[in-house]
């Protein structure tokens, strides 16, 4: 059974998830309107269902566990960018977000002796660390393309091997 704060706490996780779903799709609709992202568009759009998986499997869990999951109530994501380097840099400034809340609730979990809500949690550990990972190596390759069409070309065609290879699903 869950504590009251471990609840909330996992409802929180929820929202963040959720979030995280909406401001990655904001990203793909942003890219599909641009010139040559088709491969950036389809990255977030695959990055948003992934994000709104993690939340379904914290409800199911929380239902499971004897608590009650919440549908939470969202804020309008940025929706528009300077360019394709300010949104590679936000989605990496919310992966950061997002792992800093999971190691809270980690340490919750473990403060709390709930050894089971701390092994559900290890999924999520490592799922950050992918994630963190591929949000910080689009970056550097954006850095060293800088302004060169020819190497966003290339950047575009093949972010999606991002997710096929590195352990993506
Ligand atoms: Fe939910 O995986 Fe990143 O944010």
């Amino acid at each position: 059974m869950l504590s009251k704060p471990m609840q909330d706490a996992l409802n929180n996780q929820v929202k963040l998830e959720a979030s995280s779903s909406q401001a990655y799709l904001a990203m793909a609709s942003w890219s599909e309107i641009q010139p040559g992202l088709d491969g950036v568009a389809e990255f977030f759009f695959l990055q948003s269902e992934e994000e709104r998986i993690h939340m379904l499997k914290l409800m199911r869990f929380i239902n499971e566990r004897g608590g009650f999951a919440i549908v939470p109530t969202l804020e309008q994501p940025i929706v528009t960018y300077k360019g394709i380097k300010s949104m590679f840099e936000e989605f990496l400034q919310h992966e950061l977000l997002v792992s800093n809340s999971i190691n809270d609730l980690v340490e919750l979990a473990l403060s709390e002796r709930d050894y089971a809500t701390h092994n559900f949690l290890q999924w999520y550990v490592s799922e950050q660390i992918e994630e963190e990972k591929s949000a910080r190596v689009l970056n550097d390759k954006l850095e060293l393309i800088g302004d060169d069409k020819s190497g966003l070309y290339l950047f575009d065609r093949d972010i999606m091997s991002r997710r096929q290879g590195g352990g993506k699903k």
